[in-house]
C-alpha cells in the first residue's frame, strides 16, 4: 500500500513516510464493497469513517455482557456525557460478537477460544482499516489459570506462548502450516505493569502467557469428560510449563498477538487468575468474588487509558 507524502509543516525536504495501515490484503483494494458479516455492518451500510475513525483504544474481552459493564465502566471513568444505560450494541443484528463505543474507546466480545477471537479480529482490523483509524491500542482483558500464582493475580502477557511453550502462532493455510510470531508491545506492557503500582489491591505480575486449544486436556486438567493422562504427567507438564516461564494460561492470546502484530497494531494482553493451578483443576471461587477479580484487569486498562488521554496525572 502506497507511501504518503506527509509534508504539512511545509518543510523544504518533504519526507515520505509509510502510512501505517493495518490491514495486509492486497485483495481488500479492489472490492467494492466490504460486508463485515459477523458485525452486522458494511463499507456500503455504514459510514464506518465517521462511526469508528476517532477510536484510539480497542479492549476485547470474551464475554458480552463483561465487554458491555466495560464499556459502561469506562463512560463513567472519562466523564462521558448521556447516560451509560444508553449505550448500545452496535452489532446487536447479530448474536455472534457484541460492540459498544464509548468515546474514543471501543469494547468488543470475541468469544471463547482461537477461532472465535481469530474471525473477530479479521473483522474488527478492517474496520479500523476502512474507519481510517490511527495510532490504535488494543487490549485483550479475561480470565485464566495461574500457574503458581494465587487467584486474583493480573498477568501482563509478556510472550504469548503455544502448548509446546514456543513465541509463535501456527495457522494452517491451504494446506500449509504459516508460523507467526506472537511478540506483543514491550512498551505497553512495561506501561501497564508500571500503572498497576498506582491501584491498591491488584497484585499484578508480568510474565508468559500459554495459549491452548481447549480448557480441559489442552490445559493438563483431570476432570473433563475425557482424560488421557496420568496425574504425574500433569504436575509435570505444569512444572514444565512453570519453568518455560508460563505464568497463566488462557484461550486466545496467540492468535491476538499475531494478527496485531503483522497488522501493526500495539497490542497488550491482560488476564486475572481464577486459580492457582498447582491447587487444583476446578473453579469452587464463589461468583461474588469471581466477579471482583473480572474487574482487575478492566480496572487497570481503564486507568492507563485515563492516563493516555492525560485525564489523571
Ligand atoms: C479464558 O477463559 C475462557 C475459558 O473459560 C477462555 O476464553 C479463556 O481464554
Ligand atoms: N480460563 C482458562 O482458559 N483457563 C483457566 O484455568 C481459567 C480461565
Amino acid at each position: 500500500m502506497a507511501p504518503i507524502l506527509l509534508n504539512s509543516m511545509g518543510n523544504e525536504h518533504s519526507n515520505y513516510i509509510q502510512q501505517v495501515e493495518y490491514v495486509k490484503n492486497p485483495h481488500l483494494d479492489s472490492m467494492e464493497e466490504d460486508i463485515l458479516y459477523h458485525f452486522n455492518l458494511g463499507t456500503k451500510t455504514h459510514d464506518l469513517p465517521q462511526m469508528f475513525g476517532d477510536v484510539k483504544f480497542v479492549c476485547v474481552g470474551g464475554s458480552s455482557n463483561r465487554m458491555r459493564s466495560f464499556a459502561q465502566f469506562i463512560h463513567e471513568q472519562l466523564n462521558l456525557p448521556g447516560n451509560m444505560a444508553d449505550i448500545r450494541d452496535i452489532c446487536e443484528g447479530t448474536d455472534r460478537y457484541s460492540m459498544f463505543k464509548v468515546g474514543p474507546v471501543l469494547s468488543i466480545s470475541h468469544g471463547m477460544g482461537v477461532p472465535s477471537i481469530s474471525i473477530m479480529l479479521h473483522e474488527l482490523i478492517k474496520l479500523l482499516y476502512h474507519a481510517r483509524c490511527r495510532d490504535v491500542i488494543i487490549f485483550r482483558i479475561g480470565t485464566s489459570g495461574g500457574v503458581g500464582l494465587s487467584a486474583g493475580t493480573v498477568v501482563i502477557t509478556d510472550k504469548a506462548v503455544d502448548s509446546f511453550f514456543r513465541p509463535q502462532f501456527e495457522q494452517v493455510v491451504l494446506g500449509k502450516v504459516i508460523v507467526r510470531s506472537t511478540e506483543l508491545d514491550e512498551d505497553v506492557a512495561q506501561e501497564l505493569l508500571q500503572y498497576s503500582s498506582e491501584l491498591p489491591d491488584i497484585p499484578t505480575v508480568i510474565g508468559n502467557t500459554m495459549c491452548t486449544h481447549d480448557f480441559y486436556e489442552g490445559q493438563g486438567r483431570l476432570d473433563g469428560a475425557l482424560c488421557s493422562f496420568s496425574t504425574e504427567e500433569k504436575w509435570e507438564y505444569l512444572r514444565k510449563a512453570s519453568e518455560a516461564g508460563v505464568r497463566n494460561i488462557e484461550m486466545e492470546s496467540t492468535v491476538f498477538a499475531a494478527m496485531c502484530r503483522v497488522c501493526n497494531l500495539k497490542a497488550a494482553v491482560v488476564c486475572v487468575t481464577l486459580l492457582n493451578r498447582f491447587e487444583g483443576d476446578q473453579i469452587s471461587t464463589p461468583h461474588d468474588v469471581l466477579l471482583e477479580y473480572q474487574q482487575r484487569p478492566q480496572c487497570l486498562v481503564a486507568h492507563f487509558i485515563k492516563k493516555r488521554l492525560a485525564l489523571i496525572s
